[in-house]
This record gives structure tokens, C-alpha cells and sequence, in this order.
């Protein structure tokens, strides 16, 4: 039985077809995959937070409006994902228990400050557009349950891209103070978003084999290229520079040539150390102890409906 489901697993991939969750499938394929999901579901709870923290302090009821909806879909696709993770036998409170105590990651880019309100306009510009070149592809991942997620979570990640490009568009339309705004903006979250990619080829353990599977569908450095070619004359049209002095467009092959992200930077703040890492795991913890009585009250029902 072991070798026949082994076999069809096999030809699943081979195929491009998707593995399903009552489907055999090995048992490091399944933890790659709880790893993965999990850090994603995990990212989109924590990264509420550098934009939430801009709700109560928005400059119109508009920008409100929009930023208050923004978040909220991020919630609910961590939802999904949490959900996508439950069918490969995870616990949710296990992945959460994870997550505070450090023993599982999320997105490095959320350890970063949000100093002023034009890094919500950069963070939908910049950081859901990285998420998207990374995501896209994601739709066809060979596990079915976080393919169908990704669908769903991709429109509205390019809905959240457009609503940043439209508020720095606004933005860079407006006063002196508020183009530089824009720009300072700019020059600190661009080489963060470059990390969010995650190492280069050569120092990414987890790729050889989650390409393999299919779980991945290209790699970091690909998917890096991808998104400053993408980016480039976005910035162009938008009137900003990027700060790097060694991007520059190469005819031979087709891209930009760009400068290389600091990587121990990435390093050092995927270890904790990172300006908002201790603060945005409390505040993480603090919700979810707050939660308690919602938990509570949730079983209750259940057990008096004899569920
Ligand atoms: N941050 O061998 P690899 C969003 C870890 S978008 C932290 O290359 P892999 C939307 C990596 O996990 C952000 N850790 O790993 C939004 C591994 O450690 P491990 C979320 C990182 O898996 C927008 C180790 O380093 N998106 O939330 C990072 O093959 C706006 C070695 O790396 C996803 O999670 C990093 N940047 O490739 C929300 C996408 N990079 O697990 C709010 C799905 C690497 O062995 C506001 N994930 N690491 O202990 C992926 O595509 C992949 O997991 C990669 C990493 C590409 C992130």
C-alpha cells in the first residue's frame, strides 16, 4: 500500500496535478508544507500590525475606510491559511503556540517600523507587490488546498497593490513635504522588500526540494528579478527613485541588473533581532491571551450543543 501510494504521489507531480489531503504523501512533504503555510498564515496575522497601527491615525475617513478594509483581508487570509495548514493535520493553536514562542517564523519585512502614513501607500506598492510575484506562481503549488488559497488571497493582494500606488500617486501630487514623505518612504523599505524573497539560490536549503515537489514553483532569485523588472517603471511613473545605484537596465539579458540585498541583515532579523521583532511577537501573544474568553465561551456552546 505504502509503495502504491508512493507511486501515485509520484506521478501526481510528474503530472502537475495536485496532491489532495486524504492523498498518501511523504511525510517530509506534508512538513515542508506545514512549515511554508504556516510562516505565510503567520506573516499575514502579524503583518497587521505596521499598517493597523495607522487606523486611528489616518488623514481622511476615506483613507480610513480603505485601510481599516485592507487589514481585515489580511486576517482573513490568514484564516485561509491557517486552514489550508489544518488539512495537512496541523493543530491551530499548536501553529499559534509556535508562533509566539518563537519556534516558527513569519515575513522578516513586519519587523520594520511604520514611521509615517506613506509607508501604508509603500507597503501596498511595494511589499503586496513583492507578495504577489511570490504568490502568484503559489496558485499552482502542488498541494491543492493552499493552491485554491492563493487564488482568492492573489486578487486581493492586487487590490491592496493598487490601493497603495493610487495613495503615494495622490501623494506625490500633493505638497513638497508630502512627495519627500513618499520618497524617505521608499528608500527604507526597498532593500527590505528585496529580503522578503528570502536568501539567494545558492544559500536556500529549502529549495532544491520544494521545487522538486512543486511546492515551489521558481526560486528567491528568480522571484527577486521578477519583481524589479515588474517595479522599475512602476517607480518611473510615480517619480521616485529607488536607492540603488547599480540598477540599470541590461539589454543582453533582458532585466535589470540590481545591487544585492544585505543578507545578513535578513539573517539577523529572521533571528529575532530585527527593530520591531520583540514588540510585534508580544503584541501577537497579548491578543491572543486577551482571546482567551472568546475561546472559552466558543467550547462552551459547542459542548452544551453536544458537539
Ligand atoms: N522572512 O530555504 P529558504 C504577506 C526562512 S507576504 C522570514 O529559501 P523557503 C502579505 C525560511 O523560512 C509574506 N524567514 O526557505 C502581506 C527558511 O527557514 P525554515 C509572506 C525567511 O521556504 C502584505 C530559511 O529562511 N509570504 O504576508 C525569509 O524555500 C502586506 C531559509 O530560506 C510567504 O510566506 C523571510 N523573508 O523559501 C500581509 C510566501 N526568507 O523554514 C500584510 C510563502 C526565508 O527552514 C501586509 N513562502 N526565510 O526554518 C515562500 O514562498 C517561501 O517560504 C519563502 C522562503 C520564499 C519565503
Amino acid at each position: 500500500e505504502f509503495a502504491e501510494g508512493q507511486a501515485r504521489f509520484e506521478e501526481t507531480i510528474a503530472a502537475d496535478q495536485r496532491v489532495e489531503p486524504r492523498d498518501w504523501m511523504p511525510e517530509a512533504y506534508r512538513a515542508t508544507l506545514v512549515r511554508q503555510i504556516a510562516q505565510h498564515a503567520h506573516s499575514e496575522i502579524i503583518g497587521m500590525q505596521p499598517e493597523g497601527e495607522w487606523i486611528t491615525r489616518a488623514p481622511s475617513l476615506r483613507r480610513k475606510a480603505i485601510l481599516w478594509a485592507k487589514v481585515q483581508d489580511e486576517a482573513g487570509h490568514g484564516l485561509y491559511l491557517y486552514g489550508a495548514a489544518e488539512t495537512l493535520g496541523a493543530d491551530r493553536a499548536e501553529l499559534t503556540r509556535a508562533l509566539v514562542e518563537g519556534r516558527q517564523k513569519y515575513s522578516s519585512i513586519f519587523n520594520y517600523p511604520t514611521l509615517t502614513f506613506a509607508d501604508v501607500g509603500v507597503i501596498g506598492w511595494l511589499v503586496d507587490g513583492a507578495a504577489i510575484c511570490n504568490q502568484v506562481p503559489l496558485c499552482r503549488t502542488s498541494y491543492g488546498p493552499y493552491a485554491r488559497a492563493m487564488v482568492r488571497v492573489c486578487k486581493e493582494e492586487s487590490f491592496h497593490q493598487r490601493q497603495g500606488f493610487e495613495l503615494l500617486w495622490t501623494m506625490m501630487r500633493g505638497t513638497r513635504a508630502q512627495r519627500a514623505m513618499v520618497r524617505e518612504a521608499v528608500d527604507r523599505w526597498w532593500w527590505p522588500t528585496l529580503m522578503m524573497f528570502g536568501p539567494p539560490d545558492a544559500a536556500s536549503p529549502n529549495s532544491a526540494r520544494s521545487m522538486a515537489w512543486r511546492v515551489k514553483r521558481h526560486s528567491n532569485d528568480e522571484l527577486r528579478q521578477r519583481f524589479v523588472d515588474m517595479t522599475v517603471p512602476q517607480a518611473e511613473r510615480l517619480g521616485v527613485t529607488l536607492p540603488d545605484e547599480r540598477l540599470r537596465w541590461n539589454p543582453e539579458r533582458g532585466h535589470y541588473d540590481f545591487g544585492a540585498p544585505d543578507f545578513a541583515e535578513l539573517a539577523r532579523v529572521i533571528a529575532g533581532d530585527g527593530p520591531c521583532n520583540a514588540e510585534r511577537v508580544r503584541r501577537r501573544a497579548a491578543a491572543h491571551e486577551e482571546g482567551a474568553w472568546v475561546r472559552a465561551a466558543a467550547r462552551a456552546h459547542a459542548a452544551r450543543r453536544g458537539e
